[in-house]
């Protein structure tokens, strides 16, 4: 007969506070409470058994928290169900799934316009990563002032096309702020794009206080005692999350099953069950509507190119995953 561990804990109880965790380094979290304030917390005892059963605590989960007596420190007693997540399967067929932030609103893609180049097959990873999660996407081209903006409207139409907003922006000239301001306030994005194109640059422009380093790489601002690890959530003046989430740039890993890739395309979504075969996978089977679609020009090339060889990768991943 195998025995159940009991946990044994203090019965005495002060009152739980309500916060939001905004970073974790080495088994210990930042947490944020509604009244403004962060704690250094842990996880109770019995939480701990949760999570070894697959239930992690992520940046991003709203807790209960209690401060401990006598200076054992900030408690965390209780994840509240999430209403979202961005996250990826584990791999190797591993159980679970690795949550990176909790409870988004939506995901905003940094690109810039010029230096560095943008490179849109790229983008188009970044926003799969997104759907995949059932997340909206927002896409930014920051450095706008770089170009014309003729030729910035007509690189960045696919997208537009696709249904997604995009913001043209420029740190440097002040421009595009106030309408991406207006669709950061008081929600919970998370931010991610490449290096050097100007996240940090944008947040403190949009957000004076936040004071995010400018011209670095940004993982290596965590070069303390602990490293930190995945996402770290910046409260906003005006209520409201932005996630700096490092790990959405390896998007080879994400771990997404080939077949639900169709559906990450949004403008794919009227032809894929067109198709003759219920099973296509829309690379070059006979009576496929979503390639008719790109040779009318319905569907822009360049995204169905994307398609493709993520497509190719991931049945590849798959397959190696599978040994
Ligand atoms: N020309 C121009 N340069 C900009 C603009 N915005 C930011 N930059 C510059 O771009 C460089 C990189 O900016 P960061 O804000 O550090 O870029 P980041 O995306 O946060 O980079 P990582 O933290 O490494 O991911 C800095 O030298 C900024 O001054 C802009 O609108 N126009
Ligand atoms: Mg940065
Ligand atoms: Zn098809």
């Amino acid at each position: 007969m195998t025995r159940i561990p009991r946990v044994i804990e203090r019965t005495i109880e002060g009152p739980l506070h309500a916060g939001r965790v905004l970073s974790g380094t080495g088994g210990v979290w930042q947490v944020r409470t509604d009244t403004g304030e962060v704690h250094d917390s842990s996880l109770r005892g019995r939480l701990k058994l949760v999570s070894d059963s697959g239930v992690k605590l992520s940046v991003g989960d709203n807790v209960k928290l209690l401060e401990g007596e006598r200076g054992a420190g900030w408690m965390i007693t209780e994840i509240v169900p999430r209403t979202s997540q961005l996250a990826r399967r584990e791999p190797g067929g591993r159980a679970g799934e690795r949550v990176v932030v909790a409870n988004l609103d939506q995901v905003v893609v940094v690109f810039a316009a010029a230096n560095p180049e943008p490179h849109p097959r790229m983008l188009d990873r970044f926003l799969v990563i997104a759907e995949a999660n059932s997340l909206a996407s927002r896409v930014v081209i920051n450095k706008s002032e770089l170009v014309t903006e003729e030729s910035a409207r007509a690189r960045f139409a696919d997208y537009e096309a696709a249904g997604y907003p995009v913001h043209f922006t420029s740190v440097k000239k002040h421009t595009g702020l106030d309408v991406l301001h207006v669709a950061l306030d008081g929600k919970t994005s998370a931010l991610s794009g490449p290096s050097g194109v100007g996240k940090s640059s944008l947040m403190n422009s949009l957000y004076p206080g936040l004071n995010l380093r400018v011209g670095e790489i940004s993982e290596s601002v965590n070069k303390g005692r602990h490293t930190t690890v995945g996402a770290v959530m910046h409260p906003l003046p005006g209520g409201g999350y932005v996630a700096d989430t490092p790990g959405l740039r390896e998007v080879g890993v994400w771990g997404l099953n080939p077949v639900d890739l169709p559906d990450c395309f949004p403008e794919f979504r009227p032809f894929i069950h067109e198709c003759r075969f219920g099973n296509c996978s829309h690379l070059s089977e006979p009576g496929c509507a979503v390639i008719a679609a790109v040779k009318s020009g319905t569907v822009s090339a360049a995204r169905y190119d994307s398609y493709s060889r993520l497509r190719v990768e991931l049945e590849e991943t798959e397959k190696r995953w599978s040994k």
